[in-house]
């Protein structure tokens, strides 16, 4: 026989430890309910009620880490304003907006702001007589309960410093004082803005792009040309009227009519469609040669850029990129010779192959033009195929603003060593491009 351990019914159990309803018609109730498993939800679901309240005690008594950025106009009294000013892709734009950008970046992290410092970004200049002024965005993650007042006091201090130490540039603070603005609001102006992705959108850190299939708003500027209700070529807005492609997507038909435009990563719900208005094929596009394989497309109706969908820079008519250099290409375009075009968009990191290499013997004997650009992957694999011809082939400055250089245009075949992909040069049809769309 057990010692020491008083068996007792259900009943008496819960009578001694008070918990019995004392109305007899209840007590079966009363009793199924209190099962093990019963309890152990009960305590569960109180836990879980618990740490949600202390949760949301925590993120509204402040410690959740919010975006704020802030502007201030800085004079630059060592710099004379010049009309490259008014261009983010001219070399004196991106010097001097390269040059602010490092030393707000340098200062900021070596402040007692460095911990909520996230990043600057030379907005804009504008002249003042023969000076420059330089509109800058300083984006911070403060904790909720931070007041205002106190963060524009602290920055206008660290600012000031910046005055006294600008290394080559002449900096002084104007009496307009820094300022926040609503991060929506410079999302906004950002996506009008050639170039921008969203690390940049949301003034955030460069991403490294990594894997083949984008997200939304990766690729903004990428669109898809669609006739017979399929995906044909890809092509790239460069206004909210006029894209650039390949002349070789229309040998199928010159007919605008028959022609649409979707934009968005995904194919199958694109976020806009849109109309062909005109169609115009360079004059000197030579089918056999691909030489020239270059066409702008005019949409019936200006669309509405999102962040989601927005122009992409033209780089400048001289551009020279050195081989080896990064860029990127991007379409829905098959993943084997001959193969079918994919659903969602997909992107690949290749680098520049000069014209001399890519025209040697082993590579395309002689067939590269001033007018081409070779791109590929040393050993082969990634590259362009078809479905991607029209598409873009970017390039990121030192400050995340990208340019299309390439169109995709030809190869043989798809990812074969020392066969890469073959664009069209745009800075060769800079001028082109300008003469026919006044872009
Ligand atoms: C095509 O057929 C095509 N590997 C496009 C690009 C390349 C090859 C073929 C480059 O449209």
């Amino acid at each position: 026989m057990m010692k020491g351990i008083k068996f007792m019914s259900n009943e008496a159990l819960l009578k001694e430890i008070g918990m019995l309803n004392p109305m007899p018609g209840r007590v079966a109730s009363a009793t199924r309910s209190l099962n093990p498993l019963v309890v152990g939800i009960i305590v569960v679901a109180g836990v879980v009620i618990l740490a949600v309240t202390i949760g949301l005690l925590v993120y509204f008594l402040g410690f959740e880490r919010k975006p704020y950025i802030y502007q201030s106009d800085l004079h630059i009294r060592n710099v004379e304003y010049t009309n490259q000013l008014e261009s983010p892709t001219s070399q004196e734009y991106r010097s001097l907006s390269r040059t602010i950008e490092n030393l707000m970046n340098k200062t900021f992290k070596a402040s007692n702001l460095r911990s909520q410092f996230i990043r600057a970004y030379v907005a804009r200049f504008r002249r003042d007589n023969e000076d420059v002024i330089a509109n800058v965005l300083l984006k911070f993650q403060f904790k909720g309960a931070t007041s205002a007042a106190s963060m524009k006091r602290r920055i206008e201090q660290i600012l000031r410093q910046i005055q006294n130490n600008a290394g080559s540039l002449t900096i002084s603070l104007l009496p307009t004082e820094v300022k926040p603005i609503d991060p929506v609001v410079v999302q906004d102006i950002l996506i009008k803005r050639c170039g921008t992705r969203p690390e940049l959108i949301t003034l955030s850190f460069e991403r490294i792009i990594q894997g083949t299939q984008a997200s939304a708003g990766d690729w903004p500027w990428q669109a898809s040309l669609w006739i017979n209700n399929a995906h044909r070529c890809g092509a790239i807005l460069i206004s909210d009227t006029w894209l650039v492609t390949a002349a070789h997507c229309f040998r199928i038909s010159r007919d605008p009519r028959q022609w649409s435009v979707t934009f968005g990563y995904s194919l199958r719900s694109p976020e806009i469609r849109a109309n062909v208005k005109n169609i115009i094929i360079h004059p000197n596009y030579m089918a056999p040669t691909h030489e020239n394989d270059i066409a702008l497309v005019e949409l019936t109706n200006r669309i509405t850029f999102n962040k989601n969908v927005h122009k992409v820079c033209l780089p400048e008519a001289n551009l020279i990129i050195p081989s080896g250099t990064r860029v990127y290409v991007t379409g829905w375009g098959s993943q084997i010779s001959g193969g079918n075009s994919v659903p969602i968009l997909r992107q690949g990191g290749v680098e520049i192959i000069s014209n001399t290499e890519c025209n040697s013997p082993e590579n395309y004997n002689g067939l590269i033009t001033s007018g081409m650009i070779c791109a590929g992957i040393p050993g082969g694999g990634t590259d362009a195929c078809s479905g991607d011809s029209g598409g873009p082939l970017v390039l990121a400055d030192s400050r995340q603003i990208w340019s299309a250089v390439g169109i995709v245009s030809w190869g043989d075949e798809c990812g074969l060593p020392n066969k890469p992909g073959v664009y069209t040069y745009l800075p060769v049809y800079r001028n082109w491009i300008k003469q026919e769309t006044g872009i």
